[in-house]
């Protein structure tokens, strides 16, 4: 059988093989003691949340049993680890070892010199090196080779962050079928920063990101601006979330990673952070403003200090009565920025301790270390205000830290609009980072605020986080993946052979009542470079004309129906024109318009598409009776007519407004907007209704005949002519089998 069944989304989770993880850090830190060695697991996010998806205690295990695989950058020499068994009882090691010149090119240098400022919207601190970008290519093929050692059938593995772009990419081609899962930790920019990048380093960024089943983000604008690198550089566009390529789809979403919960608020009565927090207490002022980061440029330290400022010079009341903690956790201070960034921190706080501060009292207790667990959350949990304001945060996971550890439901969260935590926290007060005007006056509202209303937002925070930890992030990640499987499912390509057409043409023959769809452009026509002389061939009309003798034959189109009803004029068939707008029945000569149209739009997108023709050489804009279409099959520089199309695809979706109901194609070199309101699948599927068929067949080439192959009954004959992911259940390799195939069929 060549037909895809009728599928239906019956598939549950099952177990399906080992999960791999690749990430720059192995999950333990390794430790070589005489013959032995000490493995020291990290207490990260990343670890414990991949725990959960394995082993007996697992909430939902989607992946077997096994330990979890994971390959990682080691820090020793092979010799130091040679014949050592790198496992725990939850995880095995797989070392990559980088050369240290290679690793200070591609970790120091691309990925920390260029990648994280330019996506930390900090442009003018990224070095662009050729020596970088080769390093990052040789330390991803590293990474490859060790996962080509491991890698067996089932297998799902996961690659973790910016480090590990090119990766998936590189396994996609190796090894087609294993399932990859990608997820990028930190904020993907906008175009305007990606596109800062050589021409080259950016397409291969994004082709290896893309390799990928699935690509996680933080938050929907990630996702958002990531498809656009993605059209622009790559000319892929996308339907939802989905990215289409000829031969497997990708799936981009937004995952917010969150933390443990359930640690952090149980950790409350725990007796060491129990005594952390009466230790502070006693210690500190009447009231504790708290703030914990990594040195980073990113995390608006300074900023910070000056808003804090700013609430001293204007709160003379204040004075003496509240402590701002700020712990710096040392970072890259080998650097000469890191350098210079701690020494401005170090003299602002100088300067503000003795510019307000007195024998008595210093508002601000600055530390540059780092905290062990029950002294973090001794901190967050008798802090009144956790004041987080980074100018650039993937998502900060300090924040909901703060808000888990809060047992009490006491205290205040100050957080910056630029974290991506920011969009799952609206509760908090919001302020802008670089503001500091704006953080002044937070500090005083949330000083001020009164317990009530500080219970009120940390309640619906709390539950917020408490629903979508960690386990649940994970979780949902690895539930998408399963069922890309089933979409890929769906669309796969089944090319007919002469076994699927006998069966169709035995279907075709025990039935007595048939309907036939037909797509023009593509299906019964050749595509050629001039529309208009895209001419259905004689020997197709004519078997057309013979169907037409026995079966309801319907010409289903996005042409206008001048152009139809020229062609198939002297046919018995029954025509629609402009994807459902307007038909013809057969015999009659009245054509019919949709009665959901209405022609309120036209005049507000015209303008646009205008201007797109005028700046595109070659590009036209034809108004039809029901819609608008931009075609650049004509257009004299056709890579540079498929960007202009990209971009007014990007413009159009941001510019027209849900309530007028249109809907834009990306179609075979025209971008067209429509109503909504109907499509071939509504128009085909309309007609169908009108009588009692036991046979139906639809066949297209083009996107718009994807709705007629989704709307027809599981039972219809579905043809996609072309090698396109389709939901049709069999395809046509081209254009040129058109003929033979109905030729075989009315045999
Ligand atoms: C990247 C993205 C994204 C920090 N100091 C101490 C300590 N920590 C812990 C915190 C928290 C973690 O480190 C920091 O996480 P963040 O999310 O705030 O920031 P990044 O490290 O930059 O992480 C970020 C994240 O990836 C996850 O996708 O949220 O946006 O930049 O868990 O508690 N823990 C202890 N002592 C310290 O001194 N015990």
């Amino acid at each position: 059988m060549d037909l895809k069944p009728f599928m239906k989304n019956t598939q549950e989770n099952k177990q399906i093989g080992r999960l791999v993880i690749v990430a720059y850090r192995l999950p333990f830190k390794i430790v070589r003691e005489g013959e032995g060695v000490n493995l020291f697991q990290n207490s990260g996010g990343l670890v414990s949340a991949v725990l959960s998806l394995v082993g007996d205690g697992a909430q939902n295990p989607i992946v077997s049993g096994d330990k979890i695989q994971w390959i990682g950058y080691a820090d020793n020499s092979p010799e130091e680890l040679e014949g050592l068994s790198l496992e725990n009882d939850s995880f095995k090691a797989h070392p990559v070892f980088i050369p240290d010149d290679v690793n200070e090119n591609y970790y120091e240098g691309f990925c920390n010199d260029l990648i994280w400022p330019l996506c930390h919207y900090f442009p003018t601190h990224a070095r662009f090196d050729d020596a970088y970008f080769q390093a990052y290519q040789q330390a991803n093929e590293l990474f490859f080779e060790k996962l080509d050692e491991i890698i067996q059938p089932g297998d799902i593995v996961w690659v973790q962050d910016y480090q590990l772009m090119l990766l998936p990419q590189m396994i996609r081609k190796k090894h087609p079928d294993v399932k990859v899962g990608f997820f990028f930790h930190i904020p993907f920019p906008s175009y305007e920063l990606f596109r800062m990048l050589p021409v080259q380093w950016r397409k291969a960024i994004v082709e290896g990101i893309i390799g990928a089943d699935l690509v996680g983000f933080h938050t929907n604008d990630y996702v958002e601006y990531f498809l656009k690198a993605v059209r622009m550089v790559l000319g892929h566009g996308n339907k939802l979330h989905y990215i289409n390529l000829s031969n497997r789809i990708v799936k981009i979403d937004s995952f917010p990673i969150s933390i443990d919960f359930n640690k952090f608020n149980d950790a409350y009565t725990d007796p060491e952070v129990v005594k952390e927090r009466e230790l502070a207490r006693d210690m500190l002022k009447e009231k504790i403003i708290f703030s914990v980061d990594r040195l980073d440029y990113s995390k608006g330290i300074l900023h910070r200090l000056y808003g804090f400022e700013r609430f001293l010079e204007e709160n003379p009341n204040w004075h003496g009565r509240v402590a701002f903690v700020m712990v710096v956790v040392p970072s890259r201070d080998t650097i000469d920025r890191y350098q210079q960034m701690k020494s401005e921190i170090d003299q602002t706080v100088g300067r503000i301790n003795a510019d307000y501060g007195n024998i008595n009292w210093q508002p601000i207790i600055y530390q540059y270390r780092s905290m062990t667990f029950a002294e973090l959350v001794g901190m967050y949990s008798t802090s009144d205000v956790a004041l987080i304001t980074p100018v650039r945060d993937g998502m900060n996971l300090v924040c909901k830290e703060y808000v888990a550890s809060r047992q009490d439901k006491h205290g205040v969260l100050i957080l910056s609009e630029m974290a991506g935590a920011a969009a799952e926290l609206g509760e908090a007060l919001i302020i802008n980072p670089l503001d500091k005007q704006n953080i002044a006056d937070s500090i005083k509202l949330a000083l001020d605020m009164p317990i009530e209303e500080q219970e009120k937002r940390m309640k619906v925070m709390r539950s917020r986080i408490r629903e979508y930890d960690v386990f649940a992030w994970t979780n949902d990640f690895f539930t998408q993946i399963t069922m890309i499987e089933q979409e890929h499912e769906k669309l796969k390509q089944v090319f007919l052979t002469d076994q699927g057409i006998g069966e169709i043409r035995d279907a075709y023959r025990a039935s007595k009542n048939r309907i036939l769809f037909f797509d023009y452009d593509g299906t019964l026509a050749p595509i050629v470079a001039d529309p208009a002389k895209a001419i259905v061939s004689r020997e197709v009309k004519q078997l057309i004309s013979t169907f037409a003798e026995s079966d309801t034959v319907v010409i289903i189109s996005g042409r206008d129906r001048h152009f139809l009803s020229e062609l198939f004029l002297d046919l018995p068939v029954h025509i629609i024109a402009e994807h459902g707008a307007l038909i013809k029945a057969k015999g009659s000569s009245e054509w019919v318009l949709n009665e959901s149209y209405e022609e309120n739009w036209k005049e507000s997108i015209q303008p646009i598409m205008d201007l797109y023709a005028k700046r595109c050489p070659g590009a036209v804009v034809e108004e039809k009776e029901t819609s608008l279409a931009w075609h650049y099959r004509t257009a004299e520089d056709r890579e540079y007519a498929t960007r202009r199309a990209q971009e007014l695809v990007w413009q159009l979706k941001n510019y027209i407004q849900p309530e007028l109901n249109l809907q834009i194609i990306d179609g075979n070199k025209v971008v067209e907007v429509k109503k909504t309101a109907f499509n071939k699948g509504t128009a085909a599927k309309d007609l169908v209704e009108t009588g009692s068929y036991d046979f139906i067949m639809a066949m297209g080439d083009d996107k718009t005949d994807e709705d007629m192959f989704i709307e027809l009954p599981d039972t219809a004959y579905t043809i996609k002519v072309g090698d396109m992911l389709s939901a049709a259940r069999a395809h046509l390799r081209s254009q040129e089998e058109v003929f033979s195939f109905l030729s075989k069929i009315k045999d």
